[in-house]
């Protein structure tokens, strides 16, 4: 059974896809230009006219986008439309610097729950469902993106947002939840408990929409057996507009990018060099419906191959592997992106110097981070508690990244000194393949 929420867009020839790619392109680099003064600084520096960019086949003479750009012009220096127009915003967390305000006309949301509906369908899902939302609402994408795309496929939708397992699985259990969405490591927890309690033969779920944050093939078995579901893999990033970016089929094969909406490029981290199909690079979308974010060449920084092979869901629009890593030092830990950055202005400010190190592990399908931290020599002259300093550094870091973050002050020195770049971060989690 062919599972689709659009055929006939899912299943465009390429030619047609490519033709109507480029017709939404001329259309959005226009757009970029006349609206987006930024933009079109960046173009003039460049000596490109809009004129210049007659198809897909001309992507790679615009400019990139990059998250430095977003915090440059934060917060409104990339709207490409009067604020009036612009019903939401979300919002990664982080300081001012990190965080990423997106902005959305009522088109740009029908848009995106769209591509959120196709990730729906793609996994099952139809009007008969039950589908239970427990990526967090608010700022962040993953509640209201999964949400709209439930209404839009006329599911049952409970929004039901992250934390509080009672509710979550009474609810389940309570009102026949088909279909779960959330980041992989709270299914895999959630299945923990279900399985502990004895609950599986009370829960009726079968498939779950599982992203945000990496996961391993290893770790879909897993939740796929505890669970007994099939486990899909959903990508997106709130710069290009959330969840539904790219979405698994029943082949659960690669993700399907929405191409008729975003066009992806893989490039050279380093030089910035466009790379052939099938070699690993960074991803770099150019977003070619939204009106009041239309990034362009935008630098996701998620490093990954991308395949035309056709597939035998019937879906000719391209599928990228799982992402394999980053081209910058981000690590999403508990489902939140987090900089060493951000932990180190945070310790700077409470009077630390930069000597520290970041462990992040995994505990059970828990994330766990650990900050061990030098007294410095002012706060050992002056006889400092230790644990008062740290107590003081989780609540900093509470409130800079909104999870907690273990902390530990130890005696100057403790930390071994490299002799080249300082190791800041140990990652012991794997998760990249
Ligand atoms: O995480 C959007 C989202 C919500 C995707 C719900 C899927 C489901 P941000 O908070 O802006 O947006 O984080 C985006 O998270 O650049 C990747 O590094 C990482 N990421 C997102 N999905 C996946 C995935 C949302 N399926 C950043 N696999 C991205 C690996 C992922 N990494």
């Amino acid at each position: 059974m062919k599972n689709y929420f659009q055929p006939e867009i899912e299943t465009m020839p390429l030619e047609q896809l490519q033709a109507l790619q480029s017709e939404r392109l001329v259309a959005q680099v226009k757009h970029v230009y006349e609206n987006v003064a930024f933009y079109r600084g960046k173009m003039d520096a460049a000596g490109i006219k809009p004129e210049d960019i007659k198809g897909i086949e001309d992507l790679h003479k615009l400019p990139f986008i990059e998250k430095d750009d977003l915090r440059d012009q934060y917060p409104y220096g990339l709207l490409g439309v009067p604020l009036s127009e612009c019903v939401r915003i979300q919002s990664t967390s982080g300081t001012t610097g990190r965080r990423v305000v997106a902005f959305y006309t009522q088109a740009d949301i029908d848009l995106w729950d769209e591509c959120c509906a196709r990730a729906i369908v793609a996994a099952g899902g139809t009007k008969e469902d039950v589908v239970h939302v427990c990526y967090g609402y608010g700022l962040f994408t993953g509640g209201p993106g999964l949400n709209g795309g439930s209404h839009k496929v006329g599911s049952l939708t409970l929004p039901m947002s992250s934390g509080n397992t009672d509710r979550q699985l009474q609810f389940m259990e309570d009102l026949g939840s088909t279909i779960l969405c959330c980041t992989p490591s709270y299914a895999a927890n959630l299945g923990e408990t279900i399985t502990k309690r004895g609950l599986k033969d009370k829960i009726k779920l079968k498939a779950g929409i599982f992203g945000a944050e990496p996961w391993t093939e290893e770790m879909r078995h897993d939740i796929e057996k505890t669970l007994g579901i099939k486990a899909y893999d959903i990508y997106g990033l709130t710069e290009i507009s959330g969840p539904g970016v790219s979405f698994e089929c029943e082949e659960q094969a690669g993700m399907h990018i929405q191409e008729d909406h975003f066009i992806p490029e893989i490039i050279n981290p380093k030089t910035g060099e466009v790379l052939p199909e099938g070699e690993v690079g960074e991803l770099v979308f150019t977003c070619i419906t939204k009106k009041a974010f239309p990034l362009l060449r935008y630098r996701t920084r998620d490093l990954c191959r991308l395949t035309r092979k056709p597939c035998s869901c019937g879906r000719t629009h391209i599928r990228m592997e799982k992402p394999k890593g980053r081209s910058d030092d981000m690590m999403v830990v508990k489902g939140v992106n987090v900089w060493p950055s951000q932990i180190e202005a945070v310790l700077l400010n409470q009077g630390f110097q930069a000597n520290y190190q970041i462990v992040v592990d995994r505990l059970g399908n828990n994330d766990t981070i650990e900050v061990q931290v030098e007294l410095t020599p002012d706060m050992v002259a002056a006889n400092a508690d230790k644990e008062k300093l740290a107590a003081g550094v989780v609540a900093g870091l509470k409130s800079m990244l909104g999870i907690k973050v273990d902390v530990k002050v130890v005696d100057p020195m403790t930390i071994v000194r490299s002799e080249g770049k300082a190791v800041r971060v140990v990652d012991k989690r794997n998760l990249y393949s």
